[in-house]
């Protein structure tokens, strides 16, 4: 291995040494502490373009930006293959997959030895939040992949600056990452080297003082770029439980009225619920604008000075679903996504641009789908592309529906200025939603935090045809959308939420409200219209802050009346939101039943205030 000059940068000797181990163990050919620089960036772009792995896009059309196509197994997180591992097994949960940390140790390290060879070892030492924030986390991932590396200097704040903070010293949080894909003297490599399956491992070490991430044999999104859902979630959800805070699975939005009253707002929902299209949401009601402080993280503190919670995004752009990003659903995101940007698994396009399924532009003639197929517009719908040449045959998903897009945050026309205010934002309201197509109404506020609480800990989504056949129409559970996410067990983060409540004074929390987009009615067609028409929700919910809301109480918690939502422009009719606001006594009772027995798994770890309030909704139903 030719050891280079520029770990001279390290003067942390225990970052040099830990740097040094790894690299005679992996044995890469040689090592490169990443400065975080354009021109670091824009070199290892050109060195994947020179190799064919990457794909340099139409410089007018989209300046900046590279298409890469994953290997065809590599196109997602991987959560069977995703472990907790801490001494005690029941710290980690039923919901978590865990193995002793000595044992995963010696498996992983086993897998590391010489899986660098013939490759670069790139050292990443990055920030999650701003630089010097007191709410902020260092980290240094090692990782073997290009790709890796320029996607974390998007997501995170990545080189010289947190390199610095770490050589005078400050913690930080040691991540290992391997492609997993070794290459023998004389081998070519493949575009997107990855190991198979069963060699897959993505692992948090979350004792107290132990924490690490080590990820092998994935290049792909949350597997590899170690800041996200790995840091900043799972072994920042651990951290926070010790430390008095709290890592989330939430967007930050910014809301402002016609009155220029301003307003922070955090929301968790489930996967596949438009969290992104949320954060840059163009309201319908006029005078009323959002504006994003993130799309998918937030660190939650109680802030000594206002007494109020607050929240930062620790992360630094956006790693966002391609598919269903369109010029009506979210024209921001699009706007974010015109420059700079790194696309992976898309449809390039005849002129050196990118499509993907409903971007609300008709299907190029011809494209190079996302496995490097040749795809053409469908002839039957315009929006759809097929295999074949003539245009005829079975619709293909020419984007892969886990495409990406990996884009600054800084891009979006809509991002707040707060947004990277070191002290974070002060929470007013906390949203807890999911895909309920029956009985969940538009929006419901929860009495107090306990029901706060147990709203969060109901959250999920009913599984549609496109999942498993057997579980149709039943509900998944996703507490707090976190339940991928939780680097404990769930029973005592619940505990935690209820916890966190106490460090604030009752009338400084914020208020908690669930919602649901997502009612059908019996035709099947969705109910509610959805997107920046949600700002009429969102205006009852600053009302109901402001204590001047249109309410109604109701067994499952604070409502609005029937006129209480603003309709002036909509579509929605007078009786269909009637019904969005009714309570279905006997959907409820079955809700109820359902959310106990998915607490059956965690025995009477269930904090009591828990059990308590969801005997208190059951009564109340009775009643
Ligand atoms: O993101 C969504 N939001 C939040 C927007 C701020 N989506 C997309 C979810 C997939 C990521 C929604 N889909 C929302 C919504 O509020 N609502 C729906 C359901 C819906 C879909 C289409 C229509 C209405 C509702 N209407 C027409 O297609 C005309
Ligand atoms: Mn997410």
């Amino acid at each position: 291995m030719s050891c280079c000059c520029c770990l001279d940068k390290i003067t942390n000797p225990e970052l040099k040494a830990w740097v040094k181990e790894f690299a005679d163990h992996a044995t890469p050919d040689k090592i490169v502490v990443c400065n975080g620089s354009q021109e670091e960036y824009d070199a290892l772009a050109a060195a994947e373009v020179a190799r064919g792995a990457w794909i340099k896009l139409n410089e007018e059309k989209r300046p900046g930006c590279y298409l890469v196509r994953s290997h065809e197994s590599d196109v997602a997180r991987v959560e069977g293959r995703t472990y907790i591992c801490c001494k005690n097994k029941d710290d980690a949960g039923p919901t978590n997959n865990w193995m002793d940390p000595t044992e995963m140790k010696k498996i992983m390290w086993e897998l590391y030895k010489g899986c660098m060879k013939g490759r670069t070892l790139y050292v990443i030492p990055y920030s999650m939040g701003p630089i010097g924030s007191p709410l902020s986390k260092l980290g240094v991932e090692l990782t073997d992949s290009a790709y890796v590396v320029c996607n974390m200097r998007i997501m995170t704040r990545m080189g010289d600056a947190a390199l610095d903070l770490i050589n005078k010293g400050a913690e930080y949080v040691k991540c290992y990452h391997s492609v997993g894909a070794p290459l023998e003297p004389g081998q070519e490599d493949v575009a997107w080297p990855c190991a198979p399956m069963e060699k897959k491992y993505i692992t948090q070490f979350t004792d107290p003082g132990e924490e690490a991430i080590w990820s092998f044999g994935s290049g792909y999104g949350g597997n590899a770029l170690l800041g996200k859902k790995c840091f900043a979630l799972r072994i920042a959800s651990a951290l926070a439980k010790k430390e008095g805070w709290m890592a989330e699975h939430m967007l930050i939005l910014k809301l402002t009225s016609p009155e220029n009253k301003s307003y922070f707002v955090t929301a968790a929902f489930p996967s596949a619920c438009g969290k992104t299209n949320l954060a840059m949401m163009l309201p319908t009601l006029p005078g009323w604008k959002v504006e994003t402080c993130g799309d998918d993280i937030a660190w939650i503190h109680a802030d000594k000075n206002t007494g109020k919670l607050h929240a930062i995004n620790p992360e630094n752009g956006f790693f966002g679903v391609a598919p269903g990003t369109s010029k009506v659903s979210n024209p921001n995101a699009l706007e974010a996504c015109r420059a700079n940007t790194i696309f992976t698994n898309v449809v390039l396009t005849d002129d050196g641009d990118i499509w993907w399924e409903d971007m609300g532009v008709p299907a190029p003639a011809h494209g190079i789908d996302w496995k490097g197929n040749d795809c053409y517009a469908s002839k039957e719908k315009p929006n759809k592309m097929v295999a074949n040449a003539d245009g005829t045959g079975e619709f293909i998903k020419a984007a892969h529906p886990n495409s990406r897009f990996t884009a600054p945050a800084e891009q979006c026309p809509v991002i707040a200025k707060e947004w990277e205010d070191p002290a974070g934002v002060p929470v007013d309201a906390i949203l807890f939603g999911g895909r309920r197509p029956s009985t969940i109404p538009l929006v419901n506020m929860a009495t107090d935090w306990a029901h706060g609480v147990y709203m969060g800990s109901a959250a999920g989504s009913e599984v549609t045809a496109a999942v498993i056949s057997d579980q149709i129409g039943q509900v998944r559970r996703d507490p707090m959308a976190m339940l991928p996410f939780c680097g404990y067990n769930m029973a005592d983060y619940f505990g935690h939420w209820l916890a966190m409540g106490e460090k604030v004074a009752a009338d400084k929390l914020p208020k908690v409200f669930f919602v649901n987009w997502f009612r059908k009615d019996a035709d099947g067609n969705f109910m509610w219209p959805g997107f920046g028409d949600n700002s009429r929700v969102l205006k009852w919910v600053c009302e109901a802050i402001e204590g001047k809301a249109s309410t109604k109480v109701t067994p499952i918690g604070i409502m609005p009346t029937d006129d209480a939502i603003d309709l002036a422009g909509c579509e929605t009719t007078p009786e269909t939101l009637k019904e969005l606001l009714t309570v279905d006594v006997e959907g409820w009772k079955k809700e109820v039943a359902g959310v106990k027995e998915s607490w059956e798994k965690f025995g009477d770890r269930i904090p009591a205030a828990l059990t308590a309030k969801l005997a208190e909704i059951t009564e109340a139903l009775n009643k």
